[in-house]
Order: C-alpha cells, then sequence, then structure tokens
C-alpha cells in the first residue's frame, strides 16, 4: 500500500506549505513594518489643521474652540476706542447694517448709524439692551433696556435715562438711516460697558416716556456690540 506514504507526503508538504507560508508573513510583515506607522502619522495631522474661522461647536478639537471664543467676546477690555455691532433682521424684517460705536478723548460716543432696508420715513425706537443675544427670532433673548444705574426709561435729552436709551432713529425715503449720534452716558469700558450688549431696532417709534421701554413695539433688528478689531489702527 502506498498510501500512507503518500500520507505523510501531505503532510510533509502541508507542513513545508504552512512554514513558507509563516516565513511570507514574516516577510511581508518586516516589510510591512516601516510602512504602517509612517501612514498613521500622515494620516493624524490631516485632520487637527481644522480652519479656526468659524468656530465648529462639536468637534473634539477643545484647543482651537475657546481661542476663537475668548478673542470675539472680550467684555473687560480696558482700551476699547470702537466697537460694532452688525445688525441682522428679526420679527420677518429685512433690516440690516452696522452700527459703529467710537470713543472720543472727550468721554463722550459717537454712534455711527448705517442701515437698510427700514420702513421709509419710519421712526424707529433705538436702544441698547442687557443681553447680547440675538438669537430669537422676535429679539426677546436681548432681555431689556441695559440700566445698570436703576434709572427709569427716557430721552436722551432728559437728565436721567437708560444707558441704552438712544432714542429713535428716522429712515430716509429709501428706508435707510445714515446719521452720526453722540452720547456723553455711553461707554465701552469699565463696569458700564457696553461691549457684550445689543443693539435693537424697533418697529415703531420710542415715546421716550413710557415705562419700561418706550411703547416702540416689535425688534425688528439686533446686533451684538463687539470689539472692532478694523478699527485698531486710526
Ligand atoms: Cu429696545
Ligand atoms: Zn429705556
Amino acid at each position: 500500500m502506498k498510501y500512507p506514504d503518500s500520507n505523510q507526503l501531505l503532510k510533509g508538504l502541508a507542513l513545508a506549505l504552512i512554514a513558507g507560508a509563516i516565513a511570507a508573513c514574516d516577510v511581508k510583515k518586516d516589510d510591512d513594518m516601516p510602512v504602517a506607522p509612517s501612514a498613521d502619522s500622515v494620516a493624524e495631522p490631516y485632520t487637527p489643521p481644522v480652519q479656526d474661522a468659524a468656530p465648529v461647536p462639536d468637534t473634539s478639537q477643545e484647543n482651537v474652540q475657546p481661542e476663537a471664543a475668548d478673542t470675539s467676546t472680550m467684555t473687560n477690555t480696558e482700551n476699547v476706542e470702537s466697537a460694532i455691532a452688525e445688525i441682522q433682521p428679526l420679527s420677518g424684517s429685512s433690516v440690516e447694517g452696522t452700527v459703529t460705536f467710537t470713543a472720543g478723548e472727550d468721554e463722550k460716543v459717537t454712534v455711527a448709524i448705517d442701515l437698510q432696508g427700514l420702513q421709509p420715513k419710519g421712526v424707529h425706537g433705538f436702544h441698547v439692551h442687557e443681553t447680547g443675544d440675538c438669537s430669537s427670532e422676535d429679539g426677546a433673548s436681548a432681555g431689556g433696556h441695559f440700566n445698570p444705574d436703576g434709572q427709569p426709561h427716557g430721552s436722551p435729552d432728559d437728565e436721567t435715562q437708560h444707558r441704552g436709551d438712544m432714542g429713535n432713529i428716522t429712515a430716509d425715503e429709501n428706508g435707510d438711516v445714515q446719521t452720526e449720534m453722540e452720547f456723553d452716558y455711553l461707554t465701552l469700558q469699565g463696569e458700564a460697558s457696553i461691549l457684550g450688549k445689543a443693539v435693537l431696532i424697533h418697529a415703531d417709534e420710542d415715546d421716550l416716556t413710557s415705562q419700561p421701554s418706550g411703547n416702540a413695539g416689535a425688534r425688528i433688528g439686533c446686533g451684538v456690540i463687539q470689539q472692532n478689531q478694523d478699527a485698531a489702527v486710526e
């Protein structure tokens, strides 16, 4: 009988094949070894360089996010001389533009208003509100008038008023406002700073007397007051 012999032969062959396979694997592994780690080290750095322009809310890169947030909300900066609020529409309006606050040497703040999309010839209540949050569609998230001194609502011409009471703005026949106003009770510095608060534009005229907010109607435009990076050099 030759079967046992061929069986042994097969066994021998099988062993040889296995050994060969193992040897092949070893060789392969040795070849792969230098490649695999370098491939990993190339792939890893690709993820972190996420651009820091827009704050991405839900990534795991916590190192990037707080830095971006810090620079955009520097509320207690000492020598801020200019701040800007980019106005966005609320309550279905189409108001947009900018309101820029510039500190003068005479302790007054000049407010430069450049807005479009208002009701032509409309008179609109114009205030600083206490919370720099324009996220709700009706503007309620911005809270009440900025009033750190506990005064009643009033006119800019009154002896006292809310610090946020900037009276009214009047649109031209195109619904634009381009004007400047000056207030000695607004400041960009210290505890009464308007930085981080919100500029609000209302649908109606502020009557300058009704409490607590002049009966100025719906909130149609809102912008958070932030340090104006463009104005660093004069
Ligand atoms: Cu208001
Ligand atoms: Zn007020």
